[in-house]
């Protein structure tokens, strides 16, 4: 083993170790500027056309969408979602078995609101009223600057492995705290999604959209959600890709239709 990879191993468990321990973890400047300059030039026409075609929902909340992303240029990127550093924490939290199951985005406009405080999912046994090791996990990265004046990503700490109630409980106490998460374009953001957290209003002219990559065990349908990959992209991906995508449908062609993600709140 090479001495950059040794170190890669090490940084990727202890990232791994702090997201097990408080709900998340921050990997400065992964993305160059460059790429997240491409993405948000491809994005805005999508949210623009989201917007026209089911603005009316208000399912996040007023001017706040939820829009997948189609797995074409410039979105089909391995340079992300394969990026060794990324999937070697992922891999840690999730096994190596883990799947790939979603690409999309949150976006804030102007006139968004708070958010209720809620968590991404459901205990994975209800009955028992207690949580697990990790089973879900959301790869986050913003295509804006995250400033407290744009809608900054809201989260409670190491709540992940309290129930809603007894997160609720803390943070009204004030024993937990609800706190933004303040990204540079380019960090990474890896997250259990079951902590307590929240969007924020949006108070700027320009949308600040957060991409998540949803990565899970293998095991866990996620109805909601999945990615079409076009066949012509499956035949250029590589092995390590295709292993992480494997149980999403191949498409001949991507068709851009009505958002399949309706309610998020736990
Ligand atoms: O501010 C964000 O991007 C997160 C929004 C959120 O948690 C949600 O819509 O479920």
């Amino acid at each position: 083993m090479s001495k950059e990879e040794s170190v890669n191993i090490d940084r990727a468990s202890q990232y791994a170790r702090q997201v097990l321990e408080t709900s998340l973890c921050v990997i400065p400047g992964v993305i160059d500027s460059a790429t997240i300059d491409r993405w948000y030039a491809s994005f805005l026409p999508l949210l623009n056309r989201h917007i026209e075609r089911e603005g009316h929902r208000l399912n996040r909340g007023p001017n706040r969408y939820y829009v997948t992303l189609p797995f074409v240029e410039p979105f089909a990127a391995p340079e992300i979602f394969e990026n060794n550093l990324i999937l070697s924490v992922v891999e840690n939290l999730v096994g190596k078995d883990g799947v790939m199951c979603q690409l999309a985005t949150d976006t804030p406009l102007k006139g968004s609101d708070y958010q209720e405080i809620h968590r991404d999912t459901q205990l994975l046994f209800p009955e028992t009223g207690k949580e697990t090791p990790p089973y879900q996990l959301a790869v986050n990265f913003p295509l804006v600057d995250m400033t407290l004046e744009n809608g900054p990503f809201e989260v409670a700490l190491a709540t992940h492995m309290l129930s809603k109630e007894e997160g609720l409980r803390r943070i009204e106490t004030g024993e937990a705290k609800l706190e933004p998460v303040l990204l540079k374009r380019g960090d990474v953001m890896v997250r259990d999604v079951r902590h307590l957290h929240r969007g924020t209003p949006n108070h700027t002219d320009t949308p600040r959209p957060m991409v998540v990559i949803g990565y899970s065990r293998r095991w866990l349908f996620r109805p909601e959600v999945n990615i079409e990959i076009p066949r012509a992209t499956w035949e250029k991906l590589s092995e390590r890709a295709r292993f992480w995508l494997r149980f999403n449908p191949i498409v001949e062609e991507v068709k851009e239709g009505e958002e399949k993600y309706q309610s998020f709140a736990y």
